[in-house]
């Protein structure tokens, strides 16, 4: 188990009541900024409550010589969060929402999606390029840092001319090997987090999300509670985002039919479009092979009709109504239930043209590699440092 962390952050000038609510995050700057981002939006609505953050590392964090997807596990940045959110150590915990399985452990909710950022990736160039324009202009055979499958699928398709090269760590690790090295030329990026850290100034290029589609819930902050803290739920509902909550449910509905987990080559771009008696939102979704070549592409809209008032329809489960692990008791039901079945039936659409196929050769593909990987660095150790690093390394993969 990992050592925690605690500072209790009184964000309120009154601390006459005596509620603390405690507050999960990982180490990263990124998450304490985020975390501390939905504590200041909350507290600015409930202006006596006193929050403690309590900060812990994540599988994720702690395995950093491997792409995520080689990792082979599906809640790698949230799994010791949660198990602190399962035994009361922790009350809530805020997630990057792009960074939440589709499906959470039982008991657990995500009780809030704030408004959304950016959702759109961008291209960070390397300082020596920072004159450039587009990627089109970086000589051919430039390198391009990303671990992502989703963002690798896309840069394949659109610049084959590119190569592609893994780079892991939090967003201050990344920048550093980006600048301090010329291994190299660009990274991608999403916008949200570089907005977050405050480094407007790195981003070279937005992509236009009509031709390199993000991620399932990409610039999105989400809330993770308990299903049943009732208390926790009503205190988080106003900054729970009616235009990024059926967008999110959606996308994330899209995913959760697929089977895919944060690290399938799957891409989204979503749109809710308002209007006076109706909204009308719209899901476009992308499967890919790893190597880019092959993909399937849709889109689906449904109307959202603003008359369906919130309901409390009793489910067959004890909990509340959940869609796509969303708790969101004060939106219409019915919009939810849109939401969801949008993101369903595109999944099905695609499946249906081919993207089951691409998936689980991806998947297949990827466990492979991921056999591969664990053989290659059980050999590797062995051979280096003997039998110690060997059981370190057995260590490393099974308990962190
Ligand atoms: C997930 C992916 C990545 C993160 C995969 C993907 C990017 C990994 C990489 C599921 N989580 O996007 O296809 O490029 O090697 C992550 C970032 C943010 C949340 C950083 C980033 C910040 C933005 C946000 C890592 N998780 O994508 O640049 O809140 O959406």
């Amino acid at each position: 188990m990992n050592g925690t962390d605690h500072c209790v952050i009184d964000h309120s000038k009154m601390t006459t009541e005596k509620r603390v609510i405690k507050v999960g995050s990982r180490k990263s700057q990124l998450a304490l900024i985020q975390t501390n981002n939905v504590i200041n939006q909350l507290n600015k609505i409930h202006k006596h409550v006193k929050f403690e953050v309590v900060t812990m590392s994540t599988t994720g964090d702690n395995i950093l010589d491997r792409a995520l997807s080689k990792i082979g596990e599906k809640n790698l940045f949230t799994r010791e969060l949660e198990e602190a959110l399962l035994d009361g150590r922790v009350d809530f915990v805020v997630h990057s929402l792009k960074d939440l399985p589709t499906v959470l452990p039982s008991g657990l909710a995500i009780g809030a999606i704030c408004k959304r950022d950016d959702p759109r990736d961008a291209v960070v160039f390397h300082p020596k390029h920072c004159k450039l324009q587009s990627l089109e202009q970086l000589p051919d055979g430039s390198t391009l840092g990303t671990s992502s499958l989703r963002r690798g699928a896309q840069l394949r398709r659109l610049h084959p001319k590119l190569n592609l090269k893994d780079v892991r760590g939090n967003l201050n690790t990344r920048l550093r090997k980006l600048t301090e090295s010329d291994d190299y030329d660009a990274l991608i990026l999403a916008v949200a987090g570089l907005e977050r850290m405050d480094w407007h100034d790195k981003i070279s290029l937005p992509l236009d999300p009509s031709e390199f589609m993000y991620a399932v819930g990409q610039g999105a902050m989400a809330v993770e509670c308990r299903s049943n803290d009732d208390k926790i739920l009503s205190f988080l509902t106003e900054i729970h985002d009616y235009d990024t909550i059926l967008p999110c449910v959606a996308e994330r509905a899209f995913l959760k039919t697929l089977e895919g987990g944060c690290s399938v080559p799957v891409s989204v771009y979503a749109k809710l479009i308002k209007g006076n008696f109706e909204d009308k939102l719209t899901l476009k979704g992308g499967v890919y092979s790893i190597d880019g070549s092959r993909c399937v592409v849709e889109t689906k809209s449904v109307d959202i009709n603003m008359d369906d008032m919130p309901q409390n329809k009793s489910p067959k489960y004890d909990g509340p109504p959940m869609y796509s692990a969303v708790v969101a008791k004060h939106v219409s039901q019915q919009a939810l239930q849109a939401a969801e079945n949008l993101g369903t039936a595109l999944a099905k659409h695609v499946i249906a043209e081919g993207a089951g196929k691409i998936l689980a050769e991806a998947k297949q593909q990827l466990a492979t590699e991921i056999i591969k990987d664990n053989e290659k660095r059980m050999k590797d150790a062995a051979e280096k440092n003997g039998v110690k690093s060997v059981s370190e390394e057995t260590r490393n993969s099974v308990a962190v």
